[in-house]
């Protein structure tokens, strides 16, 4: 990874964590410990691929940073509430996140629930309470953009396929309907809430919307390669759970070498999308060769 790009992204996660440690309720306010699991399920952790590429998308359409980084906080905070969700035992089932207990280990299934409760609707809170941009009605387009991404149209109803395809075979295009739900939809929302912090043409608006659509999918065939290849410690979350728990993959459905092909494909297809961009789009092309690339 070049150095001018490490530093940049290091940057923006401590202007992050930095907003969402003010912007989530303090751990002494009543209710504790609902407060305290909050907090915990967020902060420190992850690679906040979301909110990096609401500011990258954002830097391309000339958006301000202090509108950035509340759209940026927003999506991490859908993208954490479904982690949490998403580890509860009637879901998968699982003890490790982020390299330390699940929300319902750490504190507990009930706790849990409603941190996922939480979090989901302050991220709402956020985009009606700070101003995104200068036209409200498409502030409020905006909002929009992320209930459906994030609702049964998007990320929780590729959940629901998910769930329901355990121990089935799916098709190839049934498999990417359900990716393009589960995990493409949040991914594409935070290119578009980037871009539509700033101003863009519709035509780039839409070119934006596609690379969003591919590096969204590409990102759900590298994490499952790295389900099968990366070992716990590396992946801080228990490695080898798609196969564990029956579930059609990108690996088991195309096998290894077919899928890190896919990858590659999907990946040449977004670096087209932003072909038309110049060097504007250049931390969204790092941003993509390290999607695809990453080995966490
Ligand atoms: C519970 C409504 C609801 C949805 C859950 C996102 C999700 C849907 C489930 C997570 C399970 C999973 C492993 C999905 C595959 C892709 C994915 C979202 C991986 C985790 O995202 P990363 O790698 O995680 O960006 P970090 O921790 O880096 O933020």
């Amino acid at each position: 990874m070049q150095a001018d790009f490490q530093r940049w992204i290091s940057a923006q996660q401590t202007v992050l964590e930095g907003q969402l440690r003010g912007l989530l309720p303090n751990a002494q306010a009543v209710p504790q410990r609902l407060h305290d699991a909050m907090r915990y399920a967020v902060l420190d952790g992850g690679k906040r691929v979301r909110p990096l590429l609401v500011f990258a998308a954002g830097e391309l359409a000339g958006a301000s940073e202090d509108r950035l980084v509340i759209a940026a906080a927003a999506v991490e905070l859908i993208h954490a509430y479904s982690l949490v969700h998403d580890d509860m035992p009637c879901m998968d089932n699982d003890v490790l996140r982020r390299g330390k207990p699940t929300c319902h280990v750490q504190y507990d299934e009930a706790t849990a629930l409603l941190v996922g409760d939480s979090l989901q609707t302050l991220a709402f809170q956020l985009l009606a309470e700070h101003r995104l941009c200068d036209d409200a009605q498409r502030q409020l387009d905006m909002i929009k953009l992320l209930a459906v991404a994030s609702g049964s149209r998007g990320m929780a109803g590729g959940q629901a396929i998910d769930l329901a395809s355990v121990g089935k075979s799916l098709t190839l295009p049934e498999l990417e309907f359900m990716h393009i739900h589960k995990t493409g939809a949040l991914i594409r929302a935070a290119v578009l809430l980037g871009a539509q912090c700033g101003s863009l043409a519709p035509a780039q608006l839409d070119r934006l919307d596609r690379f969003g659509k591919s590096i969204g999918l590409a990102f759900q065939v590298v994490d499952d390669v790295l389900d099968c290849e990366a070992d716990t410690a590396t992946l801080g979350k228990t490695a080898g759970k798609d196969a564990d728990n029956e579930k059609p993959t990108y690996v088991s459905l195309l096998g290894i070498h077919e899928a890190r092909n896919m990858a590659q494909r999907l990946h040449g297809d977004a670096l087209e999308d932003l072909s038309g961009f110049g060097d504007a789009a250049q931390r969204l092309r790092e941003l993509a060769d390290f999607i695809v690339l990453r080995k966490f």
